[in-house]
């Protein structure tokens, strides 16, 4: 079972990538560097044709949507280590927010940083405030969920779940209110931050900043 990894460094492909490191499995990961155009050449619109990163080659064939990609690693991992199968107490929760961080706050990061996608290049500062609004609104329900003191998203088993919404808490490192400025978060994220994984997919990704604190 191997696989390949089309990714961009600190892209949304970072979360594919630090779960093929942490469970373990054989793949080859492709740099495709979106800050070069490596997305968009025809090559790569055969595989995603739209254009954008991550793209995971599952048995010979090419699949998008990192959220998605997530939860089919997990349930094809012969452990089932990260996975929450259909039955599991947790699943309902599961499948609520890995949706909620897919077509909630995926894309309200996408309009704070492509700012001129949404309504126009004249106006970005308004796209940016509702954007910023937005992702403030989801990872203070993020942080709602884990005062309850929960190691990780669902309770104490780390699943798919933590690789995306870590990943997702990330990107904020250089807003106004990162993350970071939740309590709650703030003590999940530092946890997450300790694993040799992110660690390490940080490293393969020549990514220095926030890793670090
Ligand atoms: N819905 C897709 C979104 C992927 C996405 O927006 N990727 C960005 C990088 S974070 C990208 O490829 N951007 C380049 C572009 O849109 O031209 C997913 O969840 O995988």
């Amino acid at each position: 079972m191997s696989y390949v990894l089309y990714y961009s460094p600190g892209t949304a492909s970072l979360a594919l990538h630090w779960m093929l490191i942490e469970l373990g499995a054989p793949f080859e990961a492709v740099c495709a560097d979106i800050d070069k155009g490596e997305h968009k050449t025809p090559e790569f619109l055969r595989l995603n044709p739209a254009g954008r990163v991550p793209v995971l080659i599952v048995d010979g064939k090419a699949h998008a949507e990192v959220a998605a990609m997530l939860m089919l690693l997990a349930e094809r991992d012969p452990e089932r280590r990260f996975d929450v199968s259909a039955g599991a107490p947790e699943r309902a929760s599961y499948l609520q927010r890995m949706v909620f961080l897919a077509n909630t706050l995926q894309p309200a990061y996408r309009d704070w940083f492509y700012a001129d996608e949404a309504a126009g290049p004249e106006n970005v500062e308004a796209t940016m405030a509702h954007a910023r609004a937005r992702i403030e609104g989801a990872l203070a329900r993020m942080d709602a969920n884990l005062a309850d003191g929960r190691t990780y998203m669902l309770g104490e088993r780390l699943t798919a779940l933590d690789f995306l919404a870590t990943m997702l808490t990330r990107w904020s490192r250089n807003m106004p209110n990162p993350a970071t400025s939740w309590p709650h978060l703030k003590a999940y994220v530092n946890r997450m931050r300790a694993m040799p994984s992110l660690i390490e997919v940080h490293r393969r990704e020549g990514l220095t900043d926030w890793i670090n604190g």
